[in-house]
């Protein structure tokens, strides 16, 4: 390979700055710095995506192909940065320009091609699979808008259209060379043997590139993006009889593909627009895998040896049939091999058990947009049909295709991403798959990268744990146990104690300036972020904190330990219930925040458009994480290590990785209450849950009536009846039921957040013992249990 020698960052960023961007140090806007800066980091990373690449062709190594709908990156200068060492260096270099270090990493804009948890964990994949050497692509859409940007109106959540792009960006590469045709609609021609599938609408997929390092720079994988343009894109008959609307609608309609990420997590819409997305990332996915395998190895017989693809969730499900389509009707191979070549090389990851986020498609719509893959459905379940007599459930049932059966089927594999979920899959949603196949379920607990999640994050804690132990913890995060007995001393107590006492002034100074909220950093910073969703009961946690409010007023003086309630997340824009609990935050934290006699004891703020970047501000700064899912509901959850790790305990349910935190950091460090999953099945069962529970608990009685009454929305005083209603009536989620016992844990961390040492001590533990939580020991298992893959680093 060509070897160029490396500049000084300060050289390359002045290089850059003027031959990229065509602009002098005198005349160039923040936007010059930023993309100069990242210029100049992105050079060093593509001399060790090249090394990769050459490496991976000259082993003929596995590799590995992450497909998914959502990547949510967030911002990438910082993480380039921190990964290749370069911290010092480019504070150093943009300071002799008088640029702000900080300042030039915030104006990026924070990518957010992804809803929640499952994006995010596919971000944090991409840089654990480069900082473990797996050989790896990550497939997804190019979406023009990711989730829309959130703002209050009077306490009511509105969205606006995100526009990441509309800044410019430093990290892809556009590849024009690489585009497919991927077709839609149309007919299937049978004859005798031969089937072949004729669309009758194509749209073509174009690549865009973005390299993820891994850290020290050793391994950097592609994450490659899809978009979508017209074949022929512009209609130059229509533009030459005066018709410019139409001259541009092909190019508008293909474009409409990769325009919008779907707003909604848990809720499956079955629109078509959406199954067309999912086809578009998968058959551009596929078609480029083969390619790739056919230029390098060429007998199919060998992919499942050569290639494991990842479906994260459902959503590119239909690689199964366009696999098999692709082996049996292009390549000729018999049905039967393409099925257990397509078996061999396929696996699933399912992330949650809500029956409403199950995917199913009507047949007629699935069958008008894939005529073929659906008669290939149907013929892969008579196949599993003929092969296991005794099933009873097919997944072409009621006039449905049901991804989740289809996608257990077509692979090796089904993982879950808890222990928990993992044996509630096994008991629940697939427990006749599961009867017939007990070896392919497996469990790989979620895990986070400590690059973004503490090294980046939380410099001040990084610092105090490198100095401690030195630096190995940062790519082999389990060292972190080599802080316990530091622990011990109570002068390492105190710097632990003061790296996030500096974390909560950074960030109360932050909201000052930015949403001129004025907070106390001696408070207890009790945060919860997350999706808004009923399961994951945003509105247990306002309810409690009304009842708290209300009864540090009846008795102010009681020595209550001053508490901050912060806030933050989306919810979809059709998701109502949930777009009413944000509002009954906000109305509640106007009256709250408002009352003298309170509010050195208790704020509540709820915070604007979260994001990944918000996340990073948010999650150093806190004393307490909250984690009060129905137990049962929440498959894993992701912010729950992230706090843990950053010396924020956990009030919470026995509910998804809760429960691993909780046997990793000790009992003793985490706040545990509520029902368990069994006893919530039982709960539901019995008449009058909510009801019974209301009487027995006058806090929770009074709390309700105020909401009820209208105390937080004077001038609409029925705007929460609904709310209200429901949560009296059938409260599903179990708030009432298991509201008694949030209490109490909420005493006792008042209790024990009083005692600054033991609760600094604790704090620490969980730092401690969250080695174990890393996305690279995820990564691991997936590439030892799954994958079958090995680490190309020495
Ligand atoms: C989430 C789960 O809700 C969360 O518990 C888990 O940690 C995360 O995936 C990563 O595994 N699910 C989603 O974000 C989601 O969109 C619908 O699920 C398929």
């Amino acid at each position: 390979m060509l070897q160029l020698s490396t500049p000084s960052l300060r050289d390359a960023i002045l290089r850059h700055l003027t031959y990229s961007f065509g602009k002098d140090p005198e005349h160039a806007i923040l936007e010059d710095w930023r993309m100069a800066l990242s210029y100049a980091v992105r050079d060093r990373i593509v001399d060790a995506w090249f090394k990769a690449t050459e490496k991976t062709y000259e082993t003929g190594a596995k590799r590995v192909y992450y497909l998914s709908m959502e990547f949510l990156i967030g911002r990438l200068l910082e993480d380039g940065i921190v990964n290749l060492e370069l911290v010092e260096e480019a504070k150093a270099a943009l300071s002799e320009f008088d640029k702000d270090y900080h300042e030039v990493l915030s104006d990026e804009p924070d990518a957010a091609l992804g809803n929640g948890g499952l994006g995010r964990l596919a971000a944090c994949f991409l840089e654990s699979l480069s900082t473990v050497g797996c050989p790896a692509h990550g497939y997804g859409i190019r979406y023009e808008h990711g989730l829309f940007r959130q703002s209050f109106v009077d306490g009511r959540q509105v969205e606006q259209p995100e526009t990441w792009l509309g800044q410019r960006h430093a990290w892809e590469f556009e590849r024009p060379e690489v585009r497919y045709r991927i077709g839609f609609g149309g007919h299937v021609d049978m004859r005798g043997e031969t089937v072949r599938w004729y669309p009758g609408e194509e749209v073509e997929a174009e690549a865009f590139d973005t390299p993820v390092v891994g850290f020290r720079g050793r391994w950097a994988n592609t994450l490659r993006l899809w978009s979508g343009r017209a074949i022929h894109p512009f209609d130059l008959d229509a533009f030459n009889h005066g018709d410019y609307a139409r001259a541009a609608a092909p190019e508008a309609l293909a474009r409409t593909i990769s325009r919008v990420l779907y707003p909604d997590d848990t809720t499956e819409q079955g629109k078509e627009l959406r199954l067309k997305q999912e086809y578009f990332l998968t058959a551009a996915a596929l078609r480029d895998i083969l390619r790739r395998f056919n230029n390098q190895f060429g007998d199919l017989r060998k992919l499942p040896d050569k290639v494991a693809i990842q479906l994260n969730d459902t959503h590119p499900a239909i690689a199964g049939p366009e696999l098999v389509r692709i082996l049996h009707d292009e390549r000729g191979l018999p049905f039967e091999d393409a099925m257990e070549i397509a078996r061999g090389t396929l696996s699933y990851t399912n992330h949650t058990l809500m029956p409403e986020a199950l995917e199913s498609w009507g047949e007629d719509l699935f069958g008008r947009l894939l005529p073929r893959h659906l008669q290939l459905v149907d013929q892969i379940d008579n196949a599993h049909a003929t092969q296991n007599p005794s099933r009873t459930q097919s997944m072409r049932a009621d006039h449905q295709v049901k991804m989740g059966q289809l996608s257990f089927v077509m692979a090796h594999h089904v993982n879950g991403v808890s222990a928990l979920h993992t044996d509630l899959m096994k008991t629940t949603v697939f427990s006749e798959l599961h009867r017939l196949h007990p070896d392919r379920i497996v469990n790989e607990t979620n895990g986070v990268t400590p690059r973004r999640w503490l090294l980046a994050c939380n410099p001040a804690l990084a610092g105090l744990i490198t100095d401690s132990i030195g630096d190995g913890w940062i790519d082999d995060l389990e060292q972190l146990q080599k802080l316990e007995p530091f622990i011990e001393d109570s002068g390492w107590i105190d710097r632990y104690w003061n790296v996030k006492k500096s974390n909560k002034i950074e960030l109360s100074n932050w909201m000052g300036q930015t949403y001129g909220l004025h907070t106390d950093p001696e408070m207890l910073f009790d945060i919860q972020i997350k999706r808004m969703h009923e399961y994951k009961r945003q509105h247990l946690n306002i309810i409690e904190a009304i009842a708290h409010w209300q009864e540090i007023r009846e008795n102010p003086d009681a020595g209550w330990t001053p508490r901050l309630k912060l806030f933050a997340g989306k919810a979809a824009p059709g998701y109502f219930f949930a777009k009413d609990i944000i509002r009954l935050i906000n109305d509640a934290a106007v009256v709250i925040n408002n009352d003298p006699v309170t509010n050195k004891y208790l704020k509540i703020a709820f915070l604007p458009n979260y994001n990944v970047s918000l996340a990073e501000r948010l999650v150093p700064a806190a004393d307490l994480s909250e984690q009060i899912s129905t137990a049962g509901k929440e498959a894993s959850g992701t912010g729950n290590m992230k706090f843990a790790l950053n010396g924020a305990p956990t009030v919470g349910t026995l509910d998804g990785a809760n429960v691993e935190i909780r046997d990793h950091v000790g009992p003793e460090n985490f706040f545990l209450f509520g029902m368990t999953a069994e006893e919530v099945m039982e709960r539901r069962t019995v008449e009058n849950h909510a009801r019974r529970a209301i009487d027995a608990d006058p806090r929770l009685a009074s709390a309700l009536k105020l909401i009820r009454e209208g105390r937080f929305s004077p001038s609409e005083p029925d705007r929460y009846a609904g709310v209200v209603d429901n949560l009296e009536g059938p409260d599903f989620f179990l708030v009432c039921s298991d509201f008694t016992d949030y209490w109490r844990a909420q005493r006792e961390v008042d209790t024990a957040f009083a005692d600054r040492t033991g609760w600094a001590r604790m704090a620490a533990l969980n730092t401690a013992r969250s080695g174990w939580f890393s996305s690279d020991r995820t990564i691991r298992g997936y590439m030892a249990d799954i994958w079958k893959a090995q680490s190309l680093l020495p």
